[in-house]
């Protein structure tokens, strides 16, 4: 790399760029996608694939073992795959054009962690869909793969929600590749969560567009868990956006007044409205790092928190290549769990691809704390976000002063 890839403004301080900006209140509506009631059945032909992708992954459609496996509980969605062509596909003919595959319209990721969903089991339906989008303001649209979760979907951006669980949980999963035209899915993909102890091969295998694979775990260890796909090759799948985060909370978990999420993803843009650069995975070279799956989002609209309360960021970095050393500028964790390990008084915490954890933390005082990797090279490519402390003052915050 022989010059920066952003323009000057990604190289000011942080506190120069956050200043004046709006901050955003933890929202707790996403967009949303509707699964169609009745699905397409028909059968397509996909000529639009990123020749490094299509080297480096063989067969696009149709690979992966038959339906009915009864082992896996594996079932087919009439029909497979529909690469759409239609008026609201993000995969038109045209897809090379900029401003046509732009059309996927930029939404903020709420960070505001997910409450544990209700009852004895807990049910996730996770489905993997293909789409046009961007990840950084100053780069063209291109191919993501990403994943759903009970029918929220991260479109406009390349992250895929958080699931949480308490320790203890019995997990049901649903996965569903595709299954709509919509989802438009059109690789074999599969679902491997570091949080199930199960056999890879019959639970996490590749399923092809329109099959759906169910299965049971009970969550026995807490921690921050990485999901991702982990269809062949997995730099590829991993690379192209297919990652999340999986938490589950501990059983003995102190309270805390806010509890954020955060994953770390590289990404590897190719020809715009294309697949994405393989080469670049293999070289480990991302051009974009993001915190939940847009360039520099929030430090462009900071995380509104009140000084003096209780912070807890969940952390994942998903790689997958690089690793994270998150630090919030002007702050110091109280305590820290990484991979089950903990600790306290402590300014940065280390994360190796696919390593999570989390950090309890407050502000003392009013004003604007960026949170960075502390890999000033991953900063720089997008992995820069900002809190925003300010209200309710505590009494005594005065002490600190
Ligand atoms: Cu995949």
């Amino acid at each position: 790399m022989n010059a920066p890839r952003h323009s000057d403004s990604k190289w000011r301080k942080p506190s120069e760029a956050i200043a004046g900006r709006a901050p955003v209140q933890p929202r707790g509506v996403m967009r949303r996608y509707r699964l169609p009631g009745m699905l397409v059945a028909l059968a397509c032909c996909l000529t639009i694939a990123g020749a490094a992708v299509t080297a480096a992954h063989g067969d696009r459609a149709g690979a992966g073992p038959p339906a009915s496996d009864p082992t896996g509980h594996e079932t087919h969605l009439s029909g497979g795959s529909h690469q759409g062509q239609g008026p609201n596909s993000p995969f038109p003919e045209n897809a090379g054009d900029p401003q046509v595959a732009a059309s996927e319209r930029y939404a903020l990721p709420d960070p505001t962690l997910p409450q544990t969903p209700p009852g004895d089991v807990k049910h996730f339906v996770v489905q993997s869909f293909e789409h046009v989008t961007r990840v950084s303001s100053e780069l063209p649209p291109f191919r993501v793969w990403s994943y759903g979760v009970n029918g929220v979907q991260l479109r406009g951006t390349g992250a895929s929600p958080p699931m949480v669980v308490n320790q203890g949980d019995l997990v049901d999963i649903t996965f569903i590749n595709g299954g709509s035209t919509q989802a438009n899915a059109s690789f074999g993909h599969s679902l491997d969560l570091h949080a199930a102890e199960l056999p890879p091969p019959e639970f996490f295998k590749t399923i092809p567009p329109g099959r759906r694979i169910h299965y049971r775990f009970r969550a026995n260890h807490p921690g921050v868990f990485l999901y991702h796909c982990a269809s062949p090759p997995m730099l590829l799948h991993l690379g192209a956006g297919m990652v999340g985060m999986m938490v589950v909370k501990p059983r003995d978990l102190p309270t805390v007044d806010r509890e954020l999420w955060l994953v770390q993803q590289e990404y590897y843009p190719g020809k715009p409205g294309l697949d994405p650069d393989f080469t670049k995975m293999m070289d480990r070279d991302p051009s974009v790092v993001t915190f939940n799956g847009f360039a520099f989002q929030y430090r462009d609209h900071p995380i509104a928190v009140r000084v003096g309360e209780k912070i807890r960021i969940y952390l994942i970095n998903a790689g997958p290549a690089l690793s994270s050393e998150f630090h919030v500028i002007g702050g110091v964790f109280d305590r820290w769990n990484v991979e089950g390990a903990t600790g306290h008084d402590a300014q940065t915490v280390n994360l190796g691809a696919s390593q999570g954890g989390w950090v309890d933390f407050s502000l003392k005082r009013k004003g604007v704390y960026p949170f960075v990797t502390h890999n000033f090279a991953e900063m720089a490519r997008g992995a820069e976000g900002a809190l925003i402390a300010g209200d309710a003052l505590p009494a005594d915050a005065s002490a600190n002063k």
